[in-house]
């Protein structure tokens, strides 16, 4: 069922989202086996990853995502009504993957709605915006509310605008770090900084999970 408020961007194929990964070389000789919409990959593709985007409204998840997938910035903000979607294909070292990008709205009143979007996920970002503290108080309401949908799956935390001066406490950083396990990645999607190599660090880490799984 398609979620409501669901728009999708250019280029979005019909395969089967209801799988997290889909290694299209493991199905290539059983294609009459399995489903139509697994089979409508296209024949080049290893993987298919979807990956969520995560964050307080305005943090600017709508334009990391646009920076990357259309490298355009727009400087207006125009809040995202549920979600949009966004296809990009990823060269890693002679893997080909198929990212399904879901930018979700942060703002609250979609708190209810996200929970939907966040199924089968492969690997989630979180967004704050450095120069409001607050984006990233509520760190750990998010991303429980995103573990209890999908189990644990990559995450990368993306400190967002540092264009700007910043203004949230070194100390904040620090413990959400720690808590996790992982560094935080300063962007700019104004600036065009760390954005590639975030969404590269994102998919070495989901195929790296793929691979130990042998899916
Ligand atoms: N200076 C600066 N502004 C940014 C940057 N990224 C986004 N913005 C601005 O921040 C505002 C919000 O950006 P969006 O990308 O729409 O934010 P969002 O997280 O998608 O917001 P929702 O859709 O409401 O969840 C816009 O005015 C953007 O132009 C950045 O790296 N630097
Ligand atoms: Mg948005």
């Amino acid at each position: 069922m398609v979620p409501p408020f669901l728009t999708f961007g250019a280029d979005f194929g019909t395969e089967n989202m209801g799988d997290s990964v889909i290694r299209r070389v493991a199905f290539s000789s059983f294609k009459h086996a399995i489903p139509w919409s697994v089979r409508t990959l296209p024949d080049n593709v290893d993987y298919l990853f979807k990956l969520v985007f995560l964050g307080e409204g305005a943090v600017g998840k709508t334009s990391l995502v646009g920076r990357y997938v259309y490298d355009s910035f727009e400087g207006d903000y125009l809040a995202t009504i549920g979600t949009d979607i966004h296809v990009k294909m990823v060269n890693l070292n002679e893997t080909v993957v198929k990212l399904v990008i879901w930018d979700i709205a942060g703002q609250d009143n979609f708190a209810q709605l996200r929970r939907a979007y966040y199924m089968n996920a492969s690997g989630a970002f979180f967004v704050f915006d450095t120069t409001r503290p607050e984006t990233i108080e509520r760190v750990d309401d998010w991303l429980n509310a995103l573990f209890t949908v999908t189990g644990k799956i990559p995450l990368v935390l993306l400190e967002n605008k540092v264009d700007l001066e910043s203004a949230v406490p070194p100390e904040v950083k620090e413990a959400v770090k720690k808590k996790h396990n992982i560094p935080i990645i300063a962007t700019s999607a104004k600036e065009d900084t760390n954005v590639e190599e975030a969404f590269r660090q994102m998919t070495r880490d989901i195929l790296v999970k793929a691979r130990d799984r042998r899916i």
